[in-house]
Parts: structure tokens; C-alpha cells; sequence
């Protein structure tokens, strides 16, 4: 081959590896792992970040614990060690003390009403109070309603709660949620199987994706539908590196992250259903219609505590509220 020739042909190369090798890299972390709500989200983000930035950014995901639990995870995107992460709403309240209003107990009566509120100014508004512990709120997606299992025996109201040791998320507001229902809540980072499985738990709650994802019908034998919290994740980058970007990117980034959450909440919806129905198959116990108003009842008082006496946090659930 002449030289002429072989010095196209390793322009032709370069020109093509080149726009592939200038990718910027963002690492984003979930503590699931895939076909978990939060990968659904997650790789659906970095389809249309791939797709829309044409190639110039290449989201890296991590998963399945690999750089730890969800409050380390929190941790390290505060840090800049990483760029972005979609992390249940548990472990943020020991960051944003009132992100924790976002949770109140039977706060959304459905899911057009969540979907209502935290898309409209007041979702917008909790998103924004992130930014006091140097995180980007860019959108909620969603976790599911948690419902209640555990292997003690039936739970059917409030007071077949009591003296239940329980797994809560690493969250002061579960811990105290629990308490106020008369359990014995211990936190714990996610995942929990082993624990169930060696009995130093009773019990724990969770939305239905994850009984059937994590296999949690092999441990735990009682199902309550409870749906007592309507359980969202938060969508995040650092503050900081999200700002630097500039300023077309950054509406990429946002755009690309709430169609994500729309197509996976799409998604986690469709197959709540055919999960029940795995989940008895599997030879759950299933209260589907356990006493809903005895556990309202019981964590109503809640409102009155000092911990939703602080104003931020007061004014915020005064707003869901509403
Ligand atoms: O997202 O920690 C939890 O209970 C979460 O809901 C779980 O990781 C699934």
C-alpha cells in the first residue's frame, strides 16, 4: 500500500474514534441493581443523554451497591466525587431536614395526585431546598407505595403493629414513623434479604417491585397493602459541576431526566398488578384491604412533633398539604 493510502486511512480512523473518545463521562449511581425502579430510570436517562447531547456525554452508571449504601452514595455526589444519583427519599433527610415532608404518611391519595403535586411548584420548590447541602434537584421519580411485611404473624391495623422489629431506611423520619406506630424500627442501608433471612428483623416495608426484584417472598411470609407512604426518588447531580455546565446542556440534562421519570413511573405502574399476583403465587399472605384508617389515625399526631415544627419544614408539608 502507498503511504498516501495508509495516511488516509489513518485519518479516516482517527476522525472516526475521535468524537467517541471526546465523550465526557458522568458517573451516576443507584444502590439497586438493573431491572430495579431506579435503573429503569437511570438507563433511560443515559439512552436520551447519548441520543440528545449526540453523543457528547456518555453517562457511566454504577449499581448494585458498588460504591455503597444510598447515604454514601448521597455523600459522594455532595462531594463531587461522583456527578449524579437517583436515591430513595429515606437518607436525604439527615441532608435536608425538611425533604423529609415529601413523606409524610397518606400525603398522596393516588398517583395522578403525586405526579400533580411534585411535578407542579411545589415539587419544584422541595427540589430547590436541596441545593442547601450542594445538590442539583433535577426531578422525582418514583420508589412506589410502601406496604408492609414481616413474618411475626398477620398485620391487619395499627395495633397488630406493635413491638414489631422492623427495618427502616437510614432516615430519622421512617425511624420516627415507626415509632409512632408502636414498632421497634431499626435503620439500615439497603439491601436487607440476609437480615430477614437470619431473623434479625421481623419485618420491613417496601413497594411491590422490590418484594418481587429482591426476592423478599423467599423471607418474608405476611403482605399488608398498606401503601401507607407514597415512596419517590430524587434525581441529583452536585450542585457545583451541575452549574458549570453550560447552559444548553444543563436543559438537556433536565429534560432528558424528567422524560426518564415519566417513561419509568409508566413502566413500575403497569406491572404493580402482575407483581400481586406474583407475590400470592409465590405463596405470600396478602391483606390487600388491611384497616387503612386505623394507621392514619395513629400517625396523625405526627404533624404536631418537633420535628415538623421547624418552619422550612412546617411550611413545606403546609404546601403538600394543600
Ligand atoms: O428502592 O431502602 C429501601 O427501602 C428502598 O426502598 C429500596 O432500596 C428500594
Amino acid at each position: 500500500m502507498k503511504f498516501s493510502k495508509i495516511l488516509i486511512l489513518v485519518i479516516a480512523a482517527i476522525c472516526f474514534t475521535l468524537p467517541a473518545m471526546a465523550a465526557t463521562q458522568v458517573q451516576l449511581a443507584v444502590v439497586t441493581k438493573p431491572g430495579s425502579a431506579q435503573y429503569v430510570a437511570a438507563e433511560k436517562f443515559a439512552e436520551l443523554i447519548k441520543e440528545r447531547s449526540k453523543g457528547e456525554y456518555n453517562i457511566k452508571l454504577y449499581h448494585s451497591g458498588s460504591l455503597g449504601k444510598e447515604t454514601e452514595i448521597l455523600q459522594q455526589v455532595q462531594l463531587g466525587a461522583i456527578q449524579m444519583a437517583i436515591v430513595t427519599l429515606g437518607p436525604f433527610d439527615t441532608f435536608v431536614p425538611e425533604i423529609k415532608a415529601v413523606a409524610f404518611p397518606f400525603l398522596f391519595k393516588d398517583y395522578e395526585t403525586a405526579d400533580r403535586v411534585l411535578d407542579g411548584p411545589v415539587g419544584q420548590e422541595a427540589l430547590d431546598s436541596l441545593a442547601q447541602a450542594g445538590f442539583k434537584g433535577l426531578q422525582f421519580s418514583e420508589n412506589g407505595f410502601r406496604n408492609l411485611s414481616n413474618n411475626r404473624g398477620a398485620i391487619h391495623s395499627a395495633k397488630d403493629v406493635k413491638g414489631l422489629k422492623l427495618r427502616v431506611m437510614q432516615s430519622t423520619f421512617h425511624k420516627e414513623l415507626w415509632h409512632t406506630l408502636d414498632a421497634n424500627p431499626t435503620p439500615m442501608g439497603w439491601p436487607i434479604y440476609s437480615e430477614l433471612q437470619q431473623g434479625t428483623i421481623d419485618g420491613q416495608e417496601n413497594p411491590l417491585w422490590v418484594f418481587e426484584e429482591y426476592k423478599l417472598y423467599e423471607v418474608q411470609k405476611y403482605l399488608a397493602l398498606t401503601g401507607h407512604v407514597y415512596s419517590v426518588h430524587i434525581d441529583i447531580a452536585n450542585l457545583q459541576w451541575f452549574e458549570s455546565l453550560p447552559e444548553k446542556t444543563q436543559a438537556i440534562f433536565q429534560t432528558a431526566m424528567r422524560d426518564a421519570a415519566i417513561y419509568q413511573r409508566k413502566v413500575n405502574r403497569k406491572k404493580e398488578a402482575q407483581y400481586l399476583a406474583s407475590l400470592k403465587e409465590k405463596g405470600m399472605i396478602v391483606d390487600e384491604h388491611p384497616d387503612i384508617d386505623s394507621f392514619r389515625t395513629k400517625v396523625a399526631p405526627m404533624k404536631e412533633m418537633d420535628m415538623y415544627k421547624e418552619p422550612k419544614t412546617r411550611a413545606l408539608l403546609t404546601k403538600l398539604l394543600n
